[in-house]
């Protein structure tokens, strides 16, 4: 349908992207952390010796032959151990920013409602554990130091809360239950933003619920009362849905809150799925596990190699990757893990010119790796070399800048031939790059593509 056919209240207020120095900001970070730290680190996907199959940190959910029978109760009584005596928040923020990361996604609150800040609306949280402290606070002054900025992610699935209730409520009581559920909500949301003034953004989730889908209203109302109480707070699309139900994007099509927020573990095949839009893209190291599972032997765990390339995927397509991180039950990031960022963050330091501030090219994807572009410098980061160490790549005619020179890492100049095909009808031109005999294609590599001033 042509945009806006349909009236609707609790639809998208905005088209287009925001163009306010804080999303400014947003657009350039291309590279950020999550972390998934709660209590669903103690038992680290195992219980009672049983290894279970999903995401460690939805173990409380799962009930079955494995579990005794007050076990939920159990897994709610874990927070009375939780003792992280390891836990070195600046430790951590020296960690993210040098794998390169310019923000950090911290979960406050998972689905199981544990918080890890002492909110006031509820028992259940850090200040009750024998560790005491405030994690939150100390992640937010941490990382803040190291200039990497803090995005609180917040679950609307609270497991622990009484009122909560998973799909609409059945009687009357559990619609009183739920009111009060969400006054929680709001209490606990206002707490953060008015405990923690630096964070940027609120990171949603837990929203698909069909109890939260029906609250368009009311959660329209909290967004646009958080943005008062913040002005520039950055808010993605899994926070609510419109009167009609949709979710991300209202029933005209158009976006709900700042950025698209349902890449999860994927990312879009092409810039036509999200053209013109603000995209974010949160990924596992191993294939599905955000909290901290101690058995990481059985999965196929990504290497920095391939993080790096998801990494120029996501720039390449005007959207920024956030690479989980799962600390253990001592506040400890696995060794996996900090290798991993490690490695990354030596290649994007070599090579940040390709990642930060650059963006989409307007040219089709080369078949050796992704286009990031600035101003008149084009970067072909390689991660799939030909045999004959000849690079071919079709720029079309109407392209706005010719390529004049190449240049590898930072100083190196590169043959480049034009070839003129001179097949009829034929859109491109095409740029022969001879990379050096002895090129290491074990690693990825920067080509700088120097192009003329556009007309
Ligand atoms: O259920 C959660 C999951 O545990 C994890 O937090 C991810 C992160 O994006 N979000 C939910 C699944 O979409």
């Amino acid at each position: 349908p042509a945009i806006d056919t349909i009236p609707l209240k609790y639809g998208s207020h905005r088209t287009g992207n925001r163009t306010d120095s804080v999303m400014q900001r947003w657009r350039s970070y291309a590279l950020g952390q999550f972390i998934h730290w709660g209590v669903y680190a103690i038992p680290g996907g195992h219980w009672e010796d049983k290894s279970y199959n999903g995401a460690a940190e939805w173990i409380r959910s799962w009930s079955g032959n494995t579990a005794p029978n007050d076990w939920k109760n159990t897994y709610d009584n874990l927070y009375k151990q939780f003792n992280p005596t390891d836990f070195n928040a600046a430790k951590w923020a020296k960690q993210a920013k040098n794998m390169g990361a310019k923000y950090v996604i911290f979960t406050t609150k998972h689905h199981d409602g544990f918080c890890m800040w002492p909110s006031k609306y509820t028992d259940y949280t850090i200040k009750n554990t024998p560790y005491k402290k405030d994690i939150v606070k100390q992640v937010v002054d941490a990382y803040n130091a190291e200039g990497v900025d803090v995005y609180l992610y917040f679950s609307i699935i609270d497991w622990n809360h009484k009122g909560y209730r998973s799909g609409v409520p059945k009687t009357p009581a559990d619609s009183v239950a739920y009111e009060d559920f969400k006054k929680f909500t709001r209490n606990q949301l206002i707490e953060l933003l008015t405990k923690y003034p630096t964070a940027k953004g609120l990171w949603f989730d837990g929203t698909w619920d069909a109890a939260w889908v029906k609250q368009s209203k009311f959660a329209d109302d909290l967004e646009k009362e958080l943005r008062k109480l913040r002005p520039g707070l950055i808010i993605g699309s899994r926070f609510r849905a419109d009167e009609y139900g949709k979710r991300h994007f209202d029933s005209n099509g158009k976006m709900m809150g700042d950025y698209e927020q349902g890449w999860e573990r994927k990312l879009p095949a092409s810039i036509d799925v999200v053209k013109g839009r603000d995209w974010d893209c949160v990924m596992t190291i191993p294939p599905n596990q955000w909290g901290y599972n101690s058995d990481w032997k059985s999965s196929y765990i990504k290497t920095a190699n391939d993080l790096t390339n998801m990494l120029l995927h996501a720039v390449s397509m005007n959207g920024n990757l956030v690479v989980n991180f799962g600390p253990d039950g001592k506040g400890n990031i696995r060794t996996e893990e900090g290798q991993t960022a490690e490695k990354l963050g030596e290649w994007v330091k070599q090579n940040s010119e390709a990642i930060y501030g650059a963006r989409y090219s307007g040219l089709p994807k080369p078949e050796y790796g992704y286009y990031t572009k600035k101003d008149n410098k084009l970067y072909l980061t390689v991660f799939n070399s030909p045999v004959n160490h000849i690079l071919r790549l079709p720029i079309p005619r109407s392209y706005a800048q010719k390529p004049i020179k190449a240049i590898l890492g930072n100083q190196q100049s590169l043959p480049l031939v034009v070839t003129d095909m001179g097949m009829s009808g034929d859109a491109n031109l095409y740029y022969d790059i001879t990379l050096p005999e002895g090129q290491n294609l074990n690693q990825p590599f920067v080509i700088t593509i120097e192009l003329n001033q556009s007309k």
